[in-house]
């Protein structure tokens, strides 16, 4: 497995115990590739080792790991997120979407972000001053070459607002897109073959260091088939530099919990790591 992390302009890459890394000027022709695994085996002699002792790798401010990808994501993938869905939806009346839409043949996609609206690990994570529940979504994000093929994983948060989904289904991009309302990293994990559909995601929230939510779930419990998601992303729609596509969300916390300013969110997904955001909001 290999482990691509961004940092300004140098790729870092993990493999086999091993830390190596290069300058890169185009980071979407470095990811962008059929059989990415391969393509990174045979070029690691182009690798230098990575200077652990002039900069250690702990204190590495990583990047998010794109460059001019678009990210879409997937909704009602696991029957955690079909309950909080038909709840929040009630009162709209919109609830029959959503228990539809996780039984039909095709399923949810919607466009998330621009690349320019995507933060990196460590980054500010925003909710919109005109909501009052907010959630962060805790998604296995894929990364599809320009092919459609699934080449690479990595964290993804898609952060939600509840309240104005809830008042009408209509609103779903307003509630999932906004500045700061997607967060991927802190790395690609680039495989062999598919990744081991036990991997367990998992979410912690902190307030003031004590901890508001925890919760974990396996990948193995979400409906759809990850190759399922691309293929029908990829049906009508040409992504030149490839895409990044959230898997959707396990894990929602109970109906009483909001986010709120200066919260820590920490998403882990094994062998990728882990993805922390605090919580801030757009200055009034
Ligand atoms: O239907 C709205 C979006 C759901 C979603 O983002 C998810 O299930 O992760
Ligand atoms: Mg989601």
């Amino acid at each position: 497995m290999f482990q691509l992390y961004r940092v300004a302009s140098l790729a870092v890459l993990v493999h086999e115990g091993k830390t190596y890394c290069r300058e890169v000027e185009d980071w979407d022709a470095l990811i962008n590739r059929s059989n990415l695994y391969q393509a990174l085996l045979d070029e690691l002699p182009d690798f230098q080792a990575y200077p652990e002792q002039l900069v250690p790798f702990e204190s590495l401010q990583f990047n998010a790991p794109l460059q001019s990808q678009e990210v879409w994501a997937s909704g009602v993938t696991y029957l955690r997120s079909r309950e909080a869905r038909m709840e929040e939806s009630q009162k709209s009346g919109a609830s029959d979407f959503y228990a539809r839409v996780y039984e039909a043949e095709r399923p949810e996609l919607f466009f998330k972000s621009s690349p320019a609206r995507v933060v990196g690990p460590d980054d500010e994570i925003r909710i919109r001053r005109d909501s009052f529940w907010n959630v962060p979504e805790p998604e296995l994000t894929l990364f599809c070459n320009s092919q459609g093929e699934i080449v690479a994983y990595t964290v993804g948060n898609d952060m939600s607002s509840r309240d104005i989904e809830g008042e009408n289904p209509l609103y779903l991009p307003q509630a999932k897109t906004y500045d700061a309302s997607a967060a991927i990293g802190p790395c690609l994990l680039i495989l062999p073959e598919p990744i081991n559909p036990d991997t367990m995601i998992r979410m912690r929230i902190t307030r003031e260091d004590a901890e508001v939510f925890s919760g974990e779930i396996s990948l193995n419990r979400m409906k759809r088939k990850l190759p399922e998601l691309a293929g029908y992303l990829f049906r009508e729609t040409s992504f030149p530099s490839g895409v990044f596509l959230m898997t959707g969300t396990g894990l929602v916390p109970g109906d009483g919990f909001t986010l709120a300013v200066g919260d820590v969110v920490e998403i882990s997904i094994e062998n990728i790591g882990t993805l922390r955001n605090v919580v801030g909001m757009k200055a009034n």
